[in-house]
């Protein structure tokens, strides 16, 4: 582990900052767990720092990877959906016959939280052995004040169990429980006045989301759920225009929302209303993929108007059992056309943004150390090649949490 107050140095770096490429090789170092400093390779100069100690030589460095929508708690697996769909049944026609979303929630009710920690580490332990240093973890395969908090503490409990950055998103308005069948009003009611005041005073949720759709629930029903989330302080975003175009983008963009995700079905209204609000746009090609979407994000629009667009797994049992961000950014640009500077500007900087946490996903004098060393030699090839195995160190906080041998012939 590389602590202490001496000084850490990263030399002769392609260095991705978040936004973009430096053109020339560059040093950077860190202290006291944040980024100290960086500069040109050429023009830096040993004798100015006091006790350091060079850590990394060669090599791409990145910011350590956000993902910023996952639903990695839940017990259980869909693989028999996956056949199921393999056989020609809709993802939609699923859950309107009980499975889906609600199949995830019968298994995840009946387990306990230890079951669940085991059940979500080797999820974890992936996206971390791919660059992550924070994700976002979701509830919503609870569906009743009980079982959302227990997966808002199982998320919380991931934090302390390995090196990175959680926060937590209070989805209890992910889909309508069986025991409220055709009383979604009164479902709705129980998010607002018990689970967001619950998670709020516990300080287990970080933001409040919902599913915004045909399929979950309306946009009048969001509306409500967002204003009792800013009564008890919390953000809001939501899942949005996935399946059908609701307008629920622009209800998101209303109420100064985070992040409208998936977004395959939004307009230019709701463009411009992104826009206006500062709302970034969270791109989920997983679960495009898992589900061979045809209707593509408006991304043209996205970047004429100047959304950012953040880049998220979307990890979860039915539309995106992926647990590989490189794959997530490769997904990106082979599906959405991306850019691969925009794909990783949409895994750092932007879905940081996305989390209110502009301090996260850059390299800045001052933020947090959060770094990822990467044998490779492009950033590009991140995006480009689907290959585990790249990352050569993963820096949280300024410790480096995951050490292999410094590889000088890396770049
Ligand atoms: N949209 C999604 O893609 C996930 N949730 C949502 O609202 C899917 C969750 C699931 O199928 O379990
Ligand atoms: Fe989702």
């Amino acid at each position: 582990m590389s602590r202490a107050s001496s000084i850490q140095l990263w030399r002769d770096l392609v260095l991705f900052d978040g936004e973009q490429t430096c053109p020339q090789p560059m040093a950077v170092w860190v202290q006291d767990g944040r980024i100290a400093g960086f500069c040109p390779e050429a023009e830096f100069d040993a004798a100015a720092l006091s006790d350091v100690r060079e850590v990394g030589r060669g090599g791409v460095m990145t910011p350590g990877l956000v993902d910023c929508h996952t639903h990695l708690v839940y017990a259980g697996n869909r693989a028999r959906e996956f056949e199921q769909r393999l056989e020609g049944v809709s993802y939609a026609d699923i859950a309107r016959a009980g499975g889906g979303i609600l199949s995830t929630v019968r298994a995840t009710r009946a387990a306990s939280e230890d079951e669940l920690i085991a059940a979500s580490l080797p999820r974890l332990d992936a996206l971390l052995a791919d660059g992550v240093t924070t994700l976002e973890i979701k509830s919503g395969y609870g569906l009743s004040l009980d079982d959302e908090l227990k997966l808002l503490r199982v998320a919380r409990r991931l934090s302390q169990l390995r090196p990175v950055r959680v926060l937590t998103t209070l989805l209890g308005a992910h889909a309508l429980p069986p025991d409220y069948h055709e009383r979604a009003d009164e479902y709705v009611t129980l998010v607002c006045e018990s689970m967001i005041p619950a998670a709020a005073a516990q300080g287990l949720a970080d933001a409040v989301d919902v599913f915004c759709e045909h399929i979950g629930f309306s946009p009048a029903q969001c509306e409500r759920i967002f204003q009792a989330a800013q009564r008890h302080g919390l953000p809001i975003k939501a899942h949005a225009e996935q399946l059908s175009n609701q307008g629920g983008s622009a209800l998101t963009a209303r109420y100064q929302g985070l992040s409208a995700d998936h977004i395959e079905y939004l307009d230019e209204v709701g463009v411009q209303a992104m826009a206006a609000a500062g709302t970034v746009a969270t791109l989920l090609p997983g679960a495009f993929y898992t589900l061979r979407e045809t209707q593509l994000p408006p991304i043209a629009l996205l970047r004429q108007y100047g959304v950012p667009m953040a880049l998220a797994s979307d990890a979860n049992p039915g539309t995106a059992p992926i647990c590989f961000p490189t794959l997530t950014l490769n997904l990106a640009c082979t599906l959405f056309r991306l850019t691969p500077r925009e794909a990783l500007a949409g895994m750092t900087a932007h879905a940081a943004r996305a989390l209110g946490r502009p301090d996260l996903g850059r390299i800045a004098v001052g933020v947090p150390a959060d770094l990822c060393l990467w044998a490779v030699q492009q950033p590009a090839e991140l995006a480009y090649a689907v290959q585990p195995g790249r990352l050569r160190q993963r820096i949280v906080n300024g410790v480096i949490c995951h050490p292999i041998e410094v590889d000088h012939h890396a770049r």
